[in-house]
């Protein structure tokens, strides 16, 4: 299955793993690689040194391409975006904002950069400036999403740039892949399925938890505010919306969600931790390797593509 990403990123299979927060570390990405799709580090808000180390570790557990995600809300992603050049990645994914201003540096690097959009305005000017190919994230993802659909996003960001686009929400088997590629993409981002991956470090509680949940489990924390993040409803999110519901104020929130992820992913507390994942939650039913996932989904959307 060649496509213009498989090309440019090296790789066999048309399946990117999301750079996720805490989850997506050395051995999720290397894992991810090793199967044949591109894995990712998350940079989320680590420090430099901290994703440097990240990366070296996944060198050593992998020879094959991987990327790094560069999550721009981050007060470290001035030294996050020069780390990716000094250590001599290929490929660099952002995510929760406009990435212009890093834009020249990583070009002259040799880097292709692959902005996280959720909107055609942005992913218009992302091409403009230099952007070698897009993601187009829907709102069903996990996180910090933005509104528009997958099933309306994609097309429109596909209809509006010459580069090519990646689908990401909402994804999480072969029908999901296939439904993308439908829709004019040319690979696919997935994150929630990757969380609950045997390689993945996650806590067991929170593999489960998302296991577990069915379709309407999820609920967007921060609307209010323009800080939507979409988690798995639980005595935090319930908290926080009848707090944004009185009016409180994001900073009055903040304190509810700082360091949540951290005690859901690391500690497993998914009850007062922010235990963020995708809608698509629901349809997850099993903890796998990554190889077994890859090829499962593969299977399925060549069946369905008449790909072989
Ligand atoms: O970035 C993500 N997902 C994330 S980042 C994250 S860490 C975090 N946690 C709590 C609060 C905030 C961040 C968890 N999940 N996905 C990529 C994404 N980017 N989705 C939406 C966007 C986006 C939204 C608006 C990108 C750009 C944008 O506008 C930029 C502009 O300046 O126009």
């Amino acid at each position: 299955m060649k496509t213009r990403i498989t090309e440019m990123l090296g790789i066999e299979y048309p399946i990117i793993q999301g750079g996720m927060a805490w989850v997506a570390e050395h051995n999720l990405a290397a894992a991810v690689s090793e199967a044949g799709g591109f894995g990712l580090i998350g940079g989320a808000n680590a420090p430099g040194e901290v994703v440097r180390a990240e990366i070296r570790k996944a060198k050593e557990l992998t020879d094959k391409p991987f990327g790094v995600n560069v999550m721009l809300l981050s007060p470290h992603a001035d030294d996050v975006a020069k780390v990716v050049v000094e250590e001599g990645i290929k490929v660099v994914t952002t995510g929760a904002g406009n990435p212009e201003k890093y834009m020249d540096m990583w070009k002259s690097a040799g880097i292709k950069v692959i902005p996280v959009v959720a909107s055609v305005a942005l992913a218009r000017r992302m091409e403009k400036y230099g952007a070698d190919a897009l993601v187009a994230e829907g709102t069903e993802s996990g996180g910090h999403i933005g509104e528009q659909t997958t099933m309306t996003l994609v097309p429109q960001v596909v209809d509006a740039v010459s580069i090519p686009v990646i689908a990401a929400g909402g994804i999480g088997d072969g029908r999901g892949i296939a439904a993308a590629f439908m829709l004019g993409a040319e690979a696919v981002q997935m994150g929630t399925r990757f969380v609950v991956a045997k390689e993945s470090i996650v806590h067991a509680n929170y593999k489960q938890r998302v296991i577990k949940a069915k379709d309407i489990d999820s609920a967007v924390t921060g609307r209010s505010h323009g800080h939507p993040v979409r988690c798995l409803r639980n005595q935090m999110t319930r908290e926080y919306v009848k707090l944004e519901q009185e009016g409180k104020s994001f900073e009055e929130l903040e304190y509810l969600t700082l360091g949540t992820l951290r005690t859901a992913v690391m500690e497993g507390d998914v009850t007062n931790g922010t235990v963020m994942a995708g809608q698509i939650a629901g349809m997850i039913s099993k903890e796998q390797t990554c190889k077994e996932m890859i090829e499962e989904m593969m299977a399925q959307a060549s069946e369905l593509m008449h790909w072989s």
